[in-house]
């Protein structure tokens, strides 16, 4: 990197660690006013002529007790791939949350990166946060390339009940100015607009922002400016900003925080430390046949699975079947994928430690969860597993884009003991490990819920918790009401209210209605479960229960239309004749 911006960006860090906001007039029980002075901590002329009028907000006087909130997300991670939730995959400090709170057995995301970011963020499906594909503009309501402004994100609303709002790590919501997490209610934020295709590198669409500014353009070579003699690898650089975030914002004042750590791990390519891969590297050589079985036996140990529920058909070819060298380069593969958690797993043991240090993790509601399930986008041997073998690690273990993943076998793994992967909703696709941590919250340590909940649930319950307002308008727009419920019931009851929840991603598409499931897959039949006696979806009901069948594809149907859910055909078609009018306008 050039001298000359490294030196702008570690002013700008010198900038930044003065206090970002003047308060006026704080007066116990009244509104307050408060300013953001932000164009005044950026030497970018572009970023001051955005903030150049100073936005003015009312700040609500609230209760000193209310918990720190802290999101951390992991992506593209499997239902069992974490010890306290059936995995051999070493997570000592996720484990020591679940011990000391609760797992969630029936949480769902939406089976995909985007989408679940958007229903995460907004407490709205997908398409009604104009994310029902990808952050991609299409022109039209559901599919638009930022979050739709007929919403609030989580930060928009505790930002005013007086929560400071912290972001790292990947948004994937917006690339642009408009749509980006600054933009968007974060007051503090380094990581990614787009997504992430490197742990190791920056590449096209990765750039890093240190708030609005562009700290890391494409680059072979990105330097942590906190702390420049360690390497720069995301899962650490993403929890270095996070706990520098948070001491910036205790040095101001004690308002609590509002932390989404949103983590690019354990996502492609298969970037992982060499001193974790150590500790994996020869572990899965009998293969994933026999890893799902023990998951599977752990998973009922745990109480997590019921074993009413069979433990699904391997979806690939029995391993045995392989080749003496492909079981060995899987095994190899399998063990950068274990290394890669092993690592997030350490990072969030910082981020416990960090706030057990501050005397606030008591007074913390953390929760942690996967935006997908483990993913076959990539063949039964991985991307590129043919070429990108053992025997040339090093020309592609660092490597960025769509150069490496661990195949279709591991992700039949990841999801034990469901079926299917990522982008479908069938539970192997939408079943998300979940963590809620909050001694002084609840009194239940290690114990289960089985209440079903959803990613939408998120912003409900931070509401609660916050005793905040969830707005009716927002900058000028009616903001569409939250689609979920709040969890804080369940914190301290295990009982259960039957509810319904909808999904639509490319085509796959679900709901389920108390215990039964409607379920297919782009250009696939509906297929009909009782998940509360099959939750792995092994007996389809559909030709037998033709009255619930009906019933419940009108609801979805229903819901559908009511979110804009568009068909492929019709996606595919919007699609074409966006990006050919905008040729039109660009050539002329
Ligand atoms: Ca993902």
């Amino acid at each position: 990197m050039e001298t000359g911006l490294y030196d702008s960006i570690k002013t700008y860090l010198r900038i930044d660690d003065e206090p970002r906001r003047l308060r006026l007039g704080v007066s116990s029980g009244m509104p307050t006013l408060t300013f953001q002075r932000r164009c005044e901590m950026t030497r970018s002329p572009a970023f001051a002529c955005l903030f150049a009028v100073w936005s003015l907000s009312a700040v609500t006087a609230a209760p000193a007790d209310r918990p720190n909130i802290v999101v951390l997300f992991a992506d593209d991670m499997g239902y069992s791939d974490i010890g306290c939730f059936g995995s051999e995959i070493e997570t000592p400090n996720l484990d020591r949350l679940a011990a000391n709170g609760l797992r969630f057995t029936h949480f769902y995301n939406t089976g995909r990166c985007c989408p679940s970011r958007a229903s995460l963020m907004t407490g709205l499906y997908p398409h009604q946060a104009d994310i029902g594909h990808m952050a991609g503009d299409i022109g039209v309501r559901g599919y638009r390339d930022r979050l739709s402004f007929e919403a609030v994100t989580i930060p928009e609303m505790l930002g005013p009940a007086g929560y400071h709002t912290i972001m790292t790590g990947k948004w994937h919501l917006g690339w642009r100015d408009e749509g980006c997490p600054t933009a968007r209610g974060f007051d503090h934020f380094y990581g990614t607009r787009g997504f992430v295709d490197s742990y190791f590198t920056v590449v096209r669409r990765t750039e890093v922002y240190l708030n609005d500014e562009l700290v890391l353009p494409i680059t072979e070579t990105p330097v942590n400016h906190l702390h420049p003699e360690r390497e720069w690898y995301t899962t650490d650089v993403y929890t270095d900003y996070a706990l520098h975030f948070i001491d910036q914002v205790r040095e101001q004042d004690d308002r609590p925080f509002f932390l989404y750590l949103a983590y690019n791990a354990p996502h492609f390519p298969l970037h992982a430390k060499p001193e974790d891969v150590k500790k994996y590297r020869g572990r899965y050589r009998d293969g994933w046949g026999e890893f799902r079985r023990q998951r599977y036996q752990k998973l009922v140990e745990l109480g997590i699975v019921n074993d009413n529920w069979p433990l699904s058909p391997l979806d690939v070819p029995e391993w045995d079947s392989l080749s003496e060298e492909q079981r060995d380069d899987l095994d190899f593969k399998m063990a950068l994928f274990a290394a890669i958690i092993d690592r997030l797993d350490q990072n969030i043991g910082r981020v416990v430690d960090h706030l057990e240090q501050m005397g606030e993790l008591d007074n913390t509601l953390l929760v942690f969860l996967s935006d997908n399930g483990g993913t076959k986008e990539t063949g039964l041997l991985g991307i590129k597993g043919e070429t990108n073998t053992v025997a040339n690690y090093q020309e592609w273990g660092r490597k960025g884009g769509w150069t490496s993943s661990y195949g279709q076998g591991w992700a039949n793994l990841s999801n034990t003991p469901f079926r299917r992967y990522k982008r479908e909703n069938h539970e192997g696709g939408t079943s998300a490990p979940f963590i809620v941590h909050w001694p002084d919250g609840f009194e239940a340590r290690g114990e289960l819920r089985d209440q079903v909940a959803h990613l939408i649930d998120l912003m409900p319950t931070f509401v609660d918790v916050a005793e905040a307002t969830y707005p009716t308008t927002h900058a000028g727009h009616t903001i569409q009401p939250m689609q979920g419920r709040s969890l804080l019931p369940s914190f301290t009851s295990t009982e259960t209210v039957p509810r319904t929840l909808y999904w639509e991603h490319e085509g796959n598409r679900a709901i389920r209605d108390g215990d039964w499931k409607l379920v297919g897959s782009r250009n696939g039949p509906w297929e009909l479960y009782n998940v509360g006696d099959d939750r792995t979806e092994l007996n389809d009901l559909a030709g037998k229960k033709a009255e619930r069948f009906q019933e419940m594809k009108a609801k979805w149907d229903a819901w559908a239309e009511e979110v804009n859910v568009l068909t492929p055909a019709e996606f595919d078609r919007t699609r074409k004749e966006f990006d050919e009018a905008r040729r039109k306008r660009r050539s002329k």
